[in-house]
């Protein structure tokens, strides 16, 4: 097995992304079929989620941007300077900068795993921020992480976006912020997105847009499958679904199988049945009590929290 320097990917002599195959095949035997959400992101995904932004049903990235452009005071009055931005994923090139701008922090340190968009996101900051010590570190957020020692001193603040905390089931959601306590030291806050749990039809529109953007992302995974596994999944069989399930507040991303089909996946053979489907990604949704409620069992005490002009999003500031 060979590792990329790149995005520490373990590939065996033909190229192949062997947790990639690992994940799929497991995925596949199972009852019911399912397949981490994490995979849907090679180049294609990462790009159409881009463009899922941008769909007029998909309101989170809208609505999150409106509230750090509209309560920059407050982050500044409740934040304060000086402290090291710590941010889990690669910055985005409109939300970070607006938080920037809003606290005047010592230093912005953006963890992620994939090292060339880190790089590049890093880049990109320095750029607009001339003046802020910038400093990458490439690593997997999910456990603790060491931080460069020039920003020991500095009071650290979290900030986790995008409501990606959604995409985690209660167990590796409490895992990770708990990580993040441990990463971010004594005295830390949190600022983190999260999604908030409204009307069924207004939840389904924004994983199911009437451009089919979405519907490319889901199937995207079926394509990069047959492609890099040696896949032969009949996609004109199978169709996108986004699902409200009520019970786990969540909005579930399905392939469903339109007829009984069989298909092979790096040699194994499986089959579906009509209407079975491979569940592909959670997206869970929040009110005020359960965003507490779990941002409490991972330690941390939520202190503030912001919404939107529409109430459909909610950024909470928490202390460690
Ligand atoms: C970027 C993971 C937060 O769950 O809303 C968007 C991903 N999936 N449409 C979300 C996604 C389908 C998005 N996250």
């Amino acid at each position: 097995a060979t590792k990329t320097g790149l995005a520490l990917v373990e590939r065996d002599e033909s190229g192949i992304d062997l947790a990639f195959r690992a994940d799929v095949l497991e995925g596949l035997r199972g009852s019911p079929k399912a397949i981490s959400a994490r995979w849907l992101y090679d180049d294609a995904g990462s790009q159409l989620f881009e463009d899922i932004t941008k769909v007029p049903e998909y309101y989170p990235t809208r609505a999150e941007t409106e509230i750090l452009k509209t309560r920059a005071g407050e982050f500044a009055e409740m934040i304060g300077s000086g402290r090291a931005v710590v941010e889990f994923g690669s910055g985005s090139s409109v939300k970070t900068p607006l938080l920037l701008s809003a606290i005047e922090p010592a230093s912005y340190v953006p963890l992620d795993i994939a090292g060339d968009f880190l790089r590049a996101a890093a880049a990109d900051l320095a750029e607009k921020f001339p003046a802020l010590p910038v400093h990458p570190v490439e690593a997997d957020f999910m456990r603790r992480v060491e931080l460069p020692g020039e920003v020991a001193d500095q009071p650290k603040l979290g900030f986790f976006p995008g409501s990606t905390i959604g995409n985690m089931v209660a167990r590796t959601a409490v895992d990770l912020l708990r990580s993040m306590r441990e990463t971010l030291g004594t005295g830390a806050q949190l600022l983190i997105g999260m999604d908030l749990i409204k009307n069924e039809e207004v939840l389904v529109a924004a994983y199911d847009d009437a451009g089919g953007v979405t519907a490319q992302f889901n199937t995207n995974l079926v394509r990069r499958i047959n492609r890099e596994l040696e896949g032969d999944i009949p996609l004109d069989k199978l169709h996108h679904e986004a699902r409200w399930n009520d019970d786990y507040a969540r909005i579930e991303m399905h392939l469903v199988a339109e007829e009984a089909i069989g298909f092979t996946v790096s040699g194994e053979a499986f089959g579906m049945e009509k209407g079975e489907t491979i569940h592909t990604e959670n997206s869970h949704k929040f009110n005020r009590r359960t965003s507490n409620m779990l941002l409490l069992a991972g330690g941390w005490e939520p202190v503030q929290r912001w919404l939107d002009a529409e109430g459909r999003f909610s950024m909470i500031l928490a202390e460690a």
